[in-house]
């Protein structure tokens, strides 16, 4: 009988020599190579327990489920101490923190030496993309981390499969992780593009340490991707199924709190009856340009990260029944009957809760019972509506992509840019309003450029020229559109609806998109008529729908100059032919 856990699934000698080099510097007690089994699951599970950071739910109401705490200072990404470390600061841009790698390498070499003593590093190999995709990219996590193997597990296809993808080869993404002493003194997220390696050090959170998601995917994916010639985005992929069982796939880019998973998951109202919304990803996407000339997408991950407050069945009932059953919960607030409670969850709180620190919490408190970044890590099959396309290796052809954001005045509920270059545009200016909740401060627009402002692993300017360049290779490229489900009338009430009822938008899009609908010319795009919505049964009037609708030369005279101060700040990179939409644009409103 084999030792479990000393079972080495790979003779691959340039993952056997990092290994041990890398062990070498961390010094940790024992390797432990990871299968991804569910053997290896039930022993990390009952570490934690008994370690005391994770706690099993009752399985009657939540099978399979538990409910992890972190350390209170590590709760979210750290922007600030997230670098790309290429050879020049040029390379990575305004938009990113930058450090040497020389420089990098060397103060994390400190950091790491001797970290894992006395801890077990955790060998983890996994697949992001299905098994076989040509985009799928194979990546091996070093981690003393029982939470992030148990994270990763659900979150990537994890253990012989991606061995199997690499075989021999040298091309896997080297990450290293370490949680080190948990100080916010000592934590850093460094990406070296170069080299395919990432170095994260000081944080066990998800976005900083499951290093196969925003690290991998996004950072260094878009790097490499522009080698290559794909796309790395921070997408949602949705297959829209006609009561006929015609499927459109479209990715859409929002930036935070613009309901990027609900959107993902949308629930068609009574109206579209026989229309069904399939999830292929919820939010990232690897695109490249099929041999028919079409865009075709993967979502290279295998389960959802969400954020638990405010999800519950009005708002996202798939994700609901996604988060059900086998699902690894962190920072959310805890019933002694062992169930799961956040702000925003349907029902009330029960009198007493243990709260996301450990704390007892009684009903009324004016403290928050979850932390407003509590998650759930679910596998993706869990999804009743989880595109059966999901695992197809060449991806699902993309007919159409939106790039969302909140925003109380200005932009239209739906926008069709007229050309490719404009919809480069849209995606390149894309904002986002602060919430109130966020900064005190409503209205504040943000330019967070396709989603990617926090994951664009190179130069913002050279970023742009990508996607414009990659027109030339698309015979069928995607129709590019802009949406805002977020606007307001004067005294302060959404125009639209938004959930459920943004399937009669989508219906729009995917008619433009094959082309079937009409529409009409604005200065600044297309947007349907009001007879090319269906608005049977809605509780709006055609004015509201029109106001959601409206392009509005002054407003829209302050958005052009305001995106002529966010060009400047990635000048000299930024593409000429971004200024020079611009400038048409500007020229077209008279
Ligand atoms: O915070 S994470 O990056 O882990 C998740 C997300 O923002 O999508
Ligand atoms: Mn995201």
């Amino acid at each position: 009988m084999h030792d479990h856990d000393t079972e080495v699934v790979t003779t691959n000698r340039h993952v056997l020599a990092w290994v041990g080099e890398m062990a070498e510097l961390t010094k940790p007690d024992r390797i432990v190579w990871c299968d991804g089994s569910e053997s290896e699951q039930r022993r990390l599970q009952a570490l934690g327990e008994a370690e005391g950071w994770l706690r099993a739910l009752n399985p009657k109401k939540l099978p399979g489920c538990f409910a992890a705490r972190s350390n209170p200072n590590d709760v979210a990404r750290v922007e600030h101490l997230t670098f790309i470390c290429t050879p020049t600061k040029e390379e990575a841009g305004p938009t990113n923190n930058w450090m040497a790698p020389d420089q990098a390498y060397a103060k994390l070499r400190a950091l790491y030496d001797g970290a894992m003593a006395g801890r077990t590093m955790y060998v983890v190999p996994y697949l992001m993309g299905p098994p076989g995709s040509p985009l799928a990219k194979v990546g091996i996590e070093l981690t003393d981390s029982p939470y992030v193997v148990l994270n990763m597990r659900i979150m990537a296809r994890m253990g012989q499969v991606a061995m199997d993808q690499l075989g021999d080869g040298d091309g896997f993404n080297r990450g290293l992780h370490s949680m080190s002493d948990l100080s916010a003194e000592r934590r850093f997220i460094c990406h070296f593009p170069q080299d395919n390696t990432i170095w994260s050090i000081g944080s066990n959170y998800g976005g900083n340490v499951l290093l196969g998601k925003k690290c991998l995917a996004l950072r260094i994916g878009s790097y490499l991707a522009r080698q290559e010639g794909w796309f790395a985005e921070h997408m949602l992929i949705l297959g829209a199924e006609s009561p006929e069982g015609e499927t459109t796939y479209v990715a859409a880019a929002f930036p935070s709190a613009c309901g990027k998973t609900n959107f993902a998951m949308l629930i068609p109202p009574e109206r579209y009856n026989g229309w069904k919304i399939w999830t292929v990803g919820d939010d990232i996407a690897w695109m490249r340009v099929g041999e028919d000339g079409r865009l075709w997408a993967v979502n290279p991950e295998n389960g959802y990260f969400g954020v638990a407050p405010g999800t519950n069945f009005n708002s996202n009932a798939n994700a609901m029944k996604t988060i059900a059953k086998d699902t690894l919960y962190t920072n959310v607030a805890v019933s002694d009957d062992g169930d799961v409670w956040w702000e925003g969850l349907d029902n009330e709180p029960p009198e007493n809760l243990t709260d996301w620190q450990g704390r007892p919490w009684k009903k009324g408190s004016p403290d928050k019972a979850a932390h407003p970044n509590s998650r759930f890590t679910a596998p993706m099959t869990n999804n009743p509506f989880l595109s059966p396309f999901v695992n197809e290796p060449r991806g699902v052809p993309i007919s159409a992509i939106i790039f969302g954001g909140r925003r109380a005045t200005t932009v239209p509920l739906i926008l069709e840019s007229f050309n490719w270059t404009h919809g480069v545009y849209m995606g390149a200016t894309l904002g986002s309003e602060t919430t109130a909740a966020a900064t005190g401060q409503v209205g504040i627009v943000r330019r967070d450029p396709m989603a990617m402002l926090p994951f664009c692993g190179y130069n913002m300017g050279d970023y742009f020229a990508h996607w414009l360049r990659m027109q030339g290779e698309l015979r069928f490229p995607p129709k590019i559109f802009m949406s805002n489900w977020f606007r307001k009338d004067e005294s302060g009430k959404f125009l639209w609806p938004g959930y459920g009822e943004n399937m009669r938008v989508l219906k729009w899009v995917i008619d433009r998109a094959r082309g079937r609908a009409t529409r009409r010319e604005t200065p600044l795009g297309f947007i349907p008529r009001l007879s090319d919505l269906d608005l049977v049964g809605l509780d709006v009037t055609p004015e509201q729908v029109e106001h959601a609708l409206r392009v509005d030369r002054d407003e829209w005279r302050a958005e052009l100059e305001s995106a002529g101060t966010f060009f400047e700040t990635l000048a000299p990179r930024l593409p000429k032919a971004l200024e020079m939409q611009r400038q048409l644009l500007l020229a077209q409103l008279g």
